[in-house]
């Protein structure tokens, strides 16, 4: 079922894979298998039209044929289709067919996979390097073989309940007092809210594990009082260290030498946002302990949760490349710029930032070798999220923290969440969203979501409608912007009181999202599927790109149109639609197998409950903190008998398994009414029977 092939000697472990199983010999299955002087290069013949599923965090559509992706952790900022890659590299995919299997390159260097680009029925991956593992995964379904690459690679991370709560956050928050306002002002609106994101404002000149002296001076404070009225802070930590004297962050590194190096053994110099910045070695785990323990500078004040980023990592220039650039700009300051010339002119100064030469020139210390950083590029932003959760688990031992990096690779999976980078205030933007869910799933990046309004441009009232209506779903709820853009808390438009009830049916969803979060964590499965993977020899169903399963009684189907008052969906069995306006406002309808128009205003959104299935759902609070999770409707949709279990832990605790935390619920209609039985924990019960209702 499970084939592991060695090619060469790898540098290192890159630990995505956890539970290995024993090398095989011979040749791979399927693929066609070329060495060269580049690199290794597979290739497989793809049946006709058969989709190819995967590849995490990456561009364009569920069904990845038809273009070239590339896995080597960027940062660009505009998430365009032409792409090719994004902050991550999840080289993990699923080529259907009525031969059918799963791949995973166990690479820390650049990987292509050209999927039916080039040639349209050719498959081939290359990767750079020579020294990698391949695996091949076989199964019976496509959920069974996302469910064996998930055990070897380990459980996926569980958040605190906390972070299934409404974020909120900005670049541009400018003091603590202005926190308190938009505290305030959500609960003035009766807006539900359980963090903030404190973006580099926060910081002393962008040092990480400083504070602000001037705007955030009284941060212990600030965060006391906010987690008193259930609302956490949860700050950015960024990967590049200010060489600064006097630093202690910048002089430990230094004299300890764990910073990465240049060829000629000096610490290495990229700027960053503070200027001119050295980087933590993370592959090394004494770095990892030392940059980790630092986290507790922040969570010694409170702090539970954080968000790291610029870890791909992102350089916006090096001396090499501002000495490049400059010199061209010398050589062409007084020419007549022609297009060529200012082509040369752009390309020096709009190639400092990122450059391959840059990252070719960067060494690690691997096992008292020099490794040059291109090899492992791919392996940054995950060791760094490793150091923070590493040290904070020992650090904050009976709490799960909230976590999310921006860079990552398989195996991260196990330590933090994502969160989707820098998208814009587009449509396209919120249907993009979705389809990265289930890709990311397939990874084991379970906990996960877009900025939502959009990060870039400014986003207007019915765009962030909608897109909150769509991430009622996703795991991580945070909505987030650039400074330069229209600020965009919900309060501040016209049409609030929307959004707060779509924020407070998130909160109703809670016990069903978290729940099934979590087993979907220890079951190794997917909360977010797309249709094929539930109702296999559907052909309607493979091809739908904008709808999707979410947990096991659940289909979505966002409205992610300008203007749109309603959409077409397709139902792959018979459901119970669900429209509602707010937790109280709730409207249901039997529909059959097939294709409708369903309607949606804005004040609108709808989801489907599957036939014989119950959901959990709580009242909503203006925080987690303060809602009873042990209070439970549950809504059922159930002909003859059906059977849940609901999730009901302290929010923290780490022994997942206890049998105290569920309860099955079994439902039988007799004479037309439900029966109910509870089984485990004992939950105060209310049933809404879907079924039953009068319009
Ligand atoms: O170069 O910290 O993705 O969420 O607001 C931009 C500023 C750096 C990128 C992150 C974004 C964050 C921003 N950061």
């Amino acid at each position: 079922m499970m084939k592991r092939y060695i090619f060469g000697t790898p540098i290192l472990d890159t630990e995505s894979v956890i539970h290995k199983p024993e090398p095989q010999q011979g040749d791979i299955p399927y693929f066609g298998c070329e060495k060269g002087e580049t690199g290794v290069k597979f290739q497989y013949t793809m049946e006709k039209d058969k989709p190819v599923y995967g590849l995490g965090e990456n561009v364009r559509g569920i069904n990845k044929r038809g273009f070239r992706y590339v896995s080597f952790c960027g940062n660009s900022s505009m998430h365009t289709e032409s792409l090719e890659r994004m902050y991550c590299a999840h080289n993990f995919l699923i080529v259907d067919g009525e031969t059918r299997f799963g791949v995973f390159v166990d690479s820390p260097g650049r990987v292509v996979f050209d999927i039916g680009f080039v040639n349209p029925d050719e498959f081939i991956i290359t990767s750079e390097l020579t020294d990698f593992e391949f695996y091949i995964i076989e199964g019976n379904s496509l959920r069974e073989i996302v469910r064996s690459f998930r055990e070897i690679i380990g459980q996926s991370y569980i958040p605190p309940r906390w972070a299934f709560g409404y974020q909120q956050c900005r670049w541009g928050y400018e003091s603590s007092n202005e926190i308190r306002e938009v505290v305030a002002k959500m609960k003035e609106s009766g807006i539900p809210l359980d963090s903030v994101g404190l973006d580099l404002e926060y910081l002393d000149n962008y040092k990480d594990f400083t504070i602000n002296p001037k705007d955030y001076a009284d941060f212990a404070d600030l965060s006391k009082e906010l987690k008193e009225q259930g609302v956490r802070l949860v700050p950015i930590i960024d990967a590049g260290v200010k060489i600064e004297e006097g630093y202690n962050v910048y002089e430990e590194g230094v004299e300890k030498g764990y910073f990465f190096k240049d060829k000629d053994g000096n610490d290495f110099v990229g700027a960053v946002w503070p200027g001119r910045c050295h980087f933590p070695d993370f592959l090394r785990p004494e770095v990892r302990e030392w940059f980790g323990n630092h986290y507790k500078y922040l969570t010694d004040m409170g702090i539970e949760g954080f968000w790291n980023d610029m870890n791909e990592p992102t350089l916006f220039f090096t001396e090499r490349g501002l000495k490049e650039a400059m010199s061209v700009v010398d050589e062409l300051r007084d020419s007549q710029l022609d297009i060529p010339r200012r082509r040369r002119l752009l390309q020096a100064v709009n190639g400092m930032a990122n450059n391959l030469k840059d990252y070719q020139s960067i060494y690690h210390q691997i096992d008292g070798k020099m490794v040059s950083h291109d090899k492992v590029h791919n392996l940054y932003g995950y060791n760094m999220t490793r150091s923070a959760v590493e040290a904070v688990d020992k650090i904050l031992p009976n709490h799960r923290i909230l976590m999310t990096s921006r860079s990552s690779c398989v195996g991260m999976h196990r330590y933090a969440g994502t969160w989707q980078g820098d998208n814009y205030a587009w449509w396209s933007h919120i249907l993009f969203n979705l389809k990265l869910m289930p890709s990311l799933n397939m990874c084991g990046f379970l906990y996960t979501g877009a900025d939502l309004g959009g990060f870039h441009t400014d986003t207007s009232e019915d765009l962030l409608i909608r897109w909150l209506q769509l991430a009622v779903f996703t795991p991580l709820m945070r909505n987030h912007s650039a400074f330069n853009t229209r600020r965009q808390e919900p309060y501040l438009f016209q049409k609030k009181d929307i959004m707060r009830d779509v924020i407070r049916i998130r909160y109703m969803m809670i016990p069903y999202l978290y729940g099934e979060f979590v087993r979907c964590a220890l079951e190794s499965d997917m909360l977010f599927r797309p249709l094929a993977f539930d109702y296999e020899g559907d052909e309607v169903a493979a091809q739908i790109e904008d709808q999707m399963m979410v947990g096991d009684a659940l289909m979505i189907a966002p409205v992610y149109t300008q203007n749109a008052r309603g959409r077409y969906v397709y139902l792959p069995e018979d459901m119970m639609m669900v429209r509602l306006s707010s937790p109280e406002h709730r409207e249901y309808v039997q529909m059959e197998k097939g294709h409708h128009y369903i309607s949606a205003e804005l004040h609108e959104m709808i989801f489907f409950l599957r036939t014989e299935k119950m959901i959990p759902l709580a009242e909503p609070g203006l925080n987690t903190d303060s809602m009873d999770f042990d209070r439970i409707e549950l809504l059922c949709n159930v002909k003859e008998q059906g059977s849940c279990t609901v999730y009901v832990d302290d929010g923290f605790a780490r022994d997942y398994e206890n049998p105290a935390y569920y309860t099955t619920i079994q439902t039988v209609r007799k004479d037309g009414r439900l029966s109910v039985e509870q089984n485990g924990k004992k939950l105060s019960l209310v049933i809404t029977d879907c079924q039953n209702q009068k319009l």
